[in-house]
């Protein structure tokens, strides 16, 4: 091909301290092993891959109220927020493999680094929108957006190694898309900031082609910003996506999932994507983990032009009998 159609810079974020178990570190190697760089390359795209982020354990990292290694998880999102903000100076479409879904303050605020403003869409069963005082857990991959939204900064208390955030999206630019699971405070928050939220039950109301459509009209609705897609894979139903830390029955079936990235892809505005929240030790066999991997694989194909109806090269001819 003359030229690519997709420039993607790939980063690994072997992360786990988010939350509590082992394994979700091993997402980024995982991913890369089930051949997600040749197959982008397969379908046109040129990929640099960035490698993976070194992060360092902070020896004393004791609890701030609930709050748990906020030191630890603010220094690797400033190591990553470092990586994305490099990325999209190169010139890529950046994306990071978690890892758990804490590194999207990272990667958000490494992105907003370079863009003069983003929308965010953000596919899972969870909001991931606790305050260090609304949480239930202490976990942050339970809280990444409170951190980066603009409208709720007031409610958020100063925590050793978070403080430096400086929230960088609007509430208006944000689209949930897969909700299933949602703490009292964060529902509270949902509809109080009134962030577009597609819930499973709008999902199975509207149907996933309207769901898209509304997101894009949402999105576009105030101008056409740059688009940071963050999916965490247990959006996808435990029975596609059984390997990830926190899975909830009656999620996006695997067409429901992929369907969401072919729409993006069209687009034509994605800048940033996270995969996040694969983790190997969840699965209770190796087909477990491999169906995971894949849908994986398959939901960052799709945000790069993979098609289901299949595609042929524009020279392509069909040979003739001689
Ligand atoms: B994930 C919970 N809301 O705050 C909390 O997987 C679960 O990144 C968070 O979406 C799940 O700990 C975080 C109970
Ligand atoms: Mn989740
Ligand atoms: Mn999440
Ligand atoms: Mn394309």
């Amino acid at each position: 091909r003359a030229r690519a159609l997709h420039s993607v810079g790939l980063v690994g974020a072997p992360f786990s301290k988010g939350q509590p178990r082992d394994g979700v570190e091993k997402g980024p190697d995982l991913i890369r092993g089930a051949g997600l760089v040749e197959k982008l390359r397969g379908q046109g795209c040129a990929v640099k891959d960035y490698g993976n982020v070194d992060f360092d354990d902070v020896s004393d990292d004791s609890p701030v109220g609930k709050v748990r290694r906020p030191r630890t998880v603010g220094l690797a999102n400033q190591r990553l927020a470092d990586a994305v903000k490099a990325i999209k100076e190169d010139g890529y479409v950046s994306v990071m493999l978690g890892g758990d879904h804490s590194l999207a303050i990272g990667s958000i605020l490494g992105h907003a680094a370079s863009q003069k403003g983003l929308s965010v869409v953000w596919v899972d069963a969870h909001a991931d929108i606790n305050t260090p005082l609304t949480t239930p857990t202490g976990n942050i991959h339970g809280q990444p957006l409170s951190y980066l939204i603009k409208e709720l900064h007031c409610k958020i208390p100063a925590v050793p190694g978070l403080s430096w955030i400086k929230p960088c999206v609007s509430a208006d630019d944000i689209v949930y898309i897969g909700l299933r699971d949602l703490d009292p405070g964060e529902h509270y928050i949902l509809k109080s900031l009134g962030i577009k939220a597609y819930s499973m039950t709008e999902v199975d109301r509207l149907g996933i082609a309207k769901v898209m459509e509304e997101t894009c009209e949402h999105m576009f609705s105030r101008g056409k910003k740059p688009i940071h897609l963050s999916y965490d894979i247990d959006a996808i139903d435990p029975t596609v996506t059984p390997a990830t830390g926190t899975p909830v029955v009656g999620g996006l079936t695997y067409r429901e999932g992929i369907y969401i990235t072919e729409v993006i892809h069209q687009t034509g505005l994605l800048s940033a994507l996270d995969m996040v929240e694969v983790n190997p030790k969840r699965g209770k066999t190796d087909d477990e983990i491999k169906s995971t991997v894949d849908t994986a694989v398959d939901v960052v194909l799709g945000c790069f032009g993979r098609t289901r109806e299949g595609s042929h090269p524009p020279n392509y001819s069909v040979p003739q009998p001689s």
